[in-house]
């Protein structure tokens, strides 16, 4: 965590820990900026009680909670919609319009019952509105420019003001020249929390909103009229291998929720466990209702949440089943070479172009491993590397690391998984399983592992 952060964290807690003096409460609250593209720790409701109520706080994947301040029993945010410049992944960094210093915006943390009111400063170079997506609230607080306001112009404040009346997970994002403006970026999650905290509670809460960018090898400016054919396929503007690993301590129950702000659905797949879809952006699902998945698909402009109880430890793969989108920027057009021998006239080329390489006759794999001249300020199609080599990834991919032993509040990515003797694949060599030939007898039952599926009711 950085100073600034540090230092406004602890300005956030004073201001709502303390009353507002009489000449601030007609002001502006301060907006609190972060220039970093790190997971921030989670933002830890003040326990004074006129910060409002408390809350068991989410983790914003690469991103943050933005701090607010209590004033006359308002919850008061600010955002300020501006360009910022985001590293999607180290080796590129996007010039995008976000919110607050970074795309995405941050995460919103409310409380059901909640009055908020909401300052929008806009230092974009056209005109904005923000629209609370799945909120219930007064018509003119809806954010549709020149439906329900007009236009926020450039240079101005606007403020919005309404009561969260049910907790549950929604966004927000422009109603004004939206097809550019969430082009450029412009997302955010917003969260409210059930006013009991027991109620709907787990131990690790995570938050990202699934966005795409169409940015050529070598730009930082993503284009903003593609309609499909998008290039980077991002949780919260970072693609592979820069997402924050999901660190859990083994036994926590565990929320994921996304929100897709793309142009086409993710079938978003976690490894190792089934999980129950608890929530949408419509509401709690209930109990009877909830159902068991492996991939859960969110369509466009949906968000979905699913829990599951950590009970494997492991490195588990998470990630959009959509092969081309767990790959970083791609020319489409490279030709199917499988099966074709092009050695001979490889070589004829070669005395042309002393960089060309043969690719692709075996497949794509060598992709992965291979240190391929890139323009500055790009990614790899395919790269990253794990513990057994490389992982041939891009994009919408992360894992989820579930240790035995680590702290309630721990975070930090633990390195990878130590696997049990004779627990991973290997190349058959005829001789007996280390597992099997460690016991000559019958194995007990709890020597198999076998695992039971597990409930997901609380
Ligand atoms: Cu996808």
């Amino acid at each position: 965590m950085n100073h600034r952060r540090n230092f406004l964290r602890a300005g956030a807690a004073l201001l709502t820990a303390a009353t507002v003096s009489k000449a601030a409460q007609g002001a502006v609250p301060e907006a609190p900026m972060q220039d970093k593209p790190d997971t921030m720790p989670p933002l830890a409701p003040p326990e004074t009680g006129n910060g409002g109520p408390p809350y068991n706080p989410v983790v914003t994947l690469n991103g943050w909670t933005l701090p607010w301040r209590m004033n006359n029993g308002w919850k008061e945010f600010h955002l300020v919609a501006e360009p910022v410049r985001r590293q999607l992944a180290p080796g590129m960094t996007a010039r995008l319009w976000g919110y607050n210093g970074q795309s995405p915006g941050p995460t919103l943390e409310c409380v059901e019952g909640d009055k908020v009111r909401i300052f929008v400063t806009n230092k974009l170079p056209e005109h904005t509105t923000v629209h609370w997506h799945g909120l219930l609230l007064p018509c003119g607080m809806d954010g549709v420019g020149g439906l329900t306001q007009p236009q926020i112009p450039v240079g101005k404040t606007f403020v919005y003001e309404f009561e969260m009346k049910k907790s549950g997970m929604f966004m927000y994002h422009p109603h004004a020249d939206e097809m550019v403006q969430m082009a450029m970026g412009m997302h955010g999650f917003i969260v409210v929390h059930p006013k009991n905290p027991a109620l709907h509670r787990v131990d690790r809460d995570f938050v990202f909103i699934i966005n795409a960018f169409d940015i050529e090898p070598g730009a930082a400016t993503p284009r903003v009229n593609t309609m499909l054919d998008f290039n980077l396929w991002c949780w919260n503007s970072r693609v592979f291998p820069a997402i924050s690993p999901l660190v859990v301590r083994k036994g926590d129950r565990v929320r994921i929720r996304f929100g897709n702000l793309t142009m086409t659905n993710h079938p978003i797949h976690m490894h190792g466990y089934d999980f129950a879809v608890t929530l949408t952006d419509g509401g709690w699902v209930p109990k009877t209702a909830q159902w068991p998945e492996v991939s859960i698909d969110v369509g466009v402009g949906q968000m979905r949440a699913f829990e599951f109880v950590a009970d494997e430890p492991g490195d588990w793969a998470i990630h959009c089943h959509k092969s081309h989108h767990t790959m970083n920027a791609m020319g489409h057009k490279v030709p199917t070479m499988i099966g074709v021998d092009h050695r001979g006239v490889a070589e004829k080329i070669i005395k042309l172009i002393p960089d060309y390489m043969v690719m692709g006759d075996k497949g794509m794999a060598d992709m992965g491993e291979m240190e391929m001249p890139l323009p500055d300020n790009t990614l790899p199609m395919m790269t990253g590397t794990g513990p057994f080599g490389a992982l041939e990834m891009g994009g919408m991919f992360s894992v989820v690391k579930v240790r035995e032993g680590i702290a309630r509040n721990d975070y930090k990515d633990p390195g990878w998984f130590k696997h049990p003797p004779g627990s991973v694949a290997r190349e058959w060599t005829g001789e007996a399983p280390v597992a099997q030939s460690a016991s000559a007898s019958a194995p007990a039952a709890s020597e198999l592992q076998v695992r039971k599926p597990v409930r997901h009711a609380h």
